[in-house]
């Protein structure tokens, strides 16, 4: 593998004017398509390829370039970049937090190993790289309402621990290497067309398919936990807007980016503002528990705010229409 040995490679071959080529890792998840989605009405279908390790559905299949990529094969990694001439690279391959730590050397694997890959080819090609951090970044230690940018982080999660890690390297490639790494810290990301996967904040994507299917939902985080969460428009408005940012306009690498906070009963109530019949029970998972109640409660996002303008288009009551629209039964 070969990092250049000073910064001086720095954008030699990208200009922000260009149209940029993309890679997207981990596109099968919760948002790699609608990532792939958004991106190719940007910049156009083909400028943008999904990959994964796993066999696509059709419909993905059939809706725009994809691709086999394993984050673990270095060689792999480095053949898509170089076939495709690829210049923007969104890393979304990762174990999430109670999934992690149910399988702690497959999300060291992946979230640590998997990571290294990635730096290294987007340094030796001079890519722009966004990694997707998150509120699981903190843990018990640190400020939790609010929890700003800069504070202690001592997460009690591999997954957390694993994205300070992301967040610690990619800044360092940046300053030794002069590699153009973007990264925000995510809430909670909720989304109706895709389902995340073995999170602590999954609960409230559940919420809505349950309340939609059976008018019941059993919630595996007590009533009052309260947590950052967003919209999943919001959050692929918010990743494109920190990728376009002018460099000057970043007086740091790694952001915070909110939109909302609330509680399963705060969510609750909104729900039942829509479904007056809904029923909510707790059955509380201890992993999950603990988990969120080392997280942020509030997360201060004032400077994507004040640097490249980050502003949030969906509260609580906008967000719950929206699911529950989604799914055509809106009953009011
Ligand atoms: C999780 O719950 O693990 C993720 C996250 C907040 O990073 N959704």
């Amino acid at each position: 593998r070969q990092i250049p040995a000073d910064a001086s490679f720095h954008s030699a071959s990208f200009s922000g004017t260009d149209q940029p080529r993309v890679l997207i890792t981990g596109g099968l998840g919760q948002l790699g398509v609608g990532l792939a989605n958004f991106l190719r009405k940007r910049f156009g279908k083909d400028s943008v390829i999904l990959s994964d390790i796993r066999k696509p559905p059709d419909h993905i299949f059939h809706s725009g370039p994809f691709i086999y990529s394993d984050i673990l094969d270095y060689k792999n990694l480095r053949e898509i970049v170089v076939n495709n001439r690829i210049t923007w690279l969104f890393h979304y391959s990762a174990l999430l937090s109670a999934v992690g730590e149910a399988n702690v050397s497959l999300a060291r694997a992946v979230n640590i190993t998997g990571l290294h890959n990635v730096l290294d080819v987007a340094a030796e090609h001079n890519l722009r790289l966004f990694v997707p951090s998150t509120i699981g970044a903190f843990g018990p230690t640190s400020p939790r309402n609010p929890t700003p940018d800069l504070c202690v982080q001592r997460p009690r999660t591999i997954y957390g621990v694993s994205k300070v890690h992301a967040e610690l390297m990619g800044e360092y490639y940046h300053y030794r290497y002069g590699l153009d790494f973007r990264c925000l810290r995510y809430p909670g990301i909720i989304s109706a067309d895709s389902q995340p996967g073995g999170g602590t904040t999954d609960y409230a994507v559940q919420i809505f398919h349950d309340a939609i299917k059976s008018g019941k939902f059993e919630c595996n985080l007590k009533p009052s936990t309260r947590l950052p969460m967003m919209y999943i428009d919001d959050c692929l408005r918010a990743t494109l807007e920190v990728m376009e940012a002018p460099a000057e306009s970043l007086s740091m690498r790694t952001y915070n980016v909110n939109a909302m906070s609330f509680t399963p009963e705060d969510l609750t109530q909104e729900v039942l503002k829509h479904i007056p019949e809904f029923q909510i029970t707790y059955n509380v998972d201890s992993v999950r528990q603990a988990i969120a109640d080392s997280w942020p409660m509030n997360f201060d996002d004032s400077n994507a705010r004040k640097d490249w303008g980050w502003k949030h288009d969906f509260d609580l009551p906008e967000l719950v229409t929206t699911m529950l629209n989604f799914y055509g039964s809106d009953t009011r």
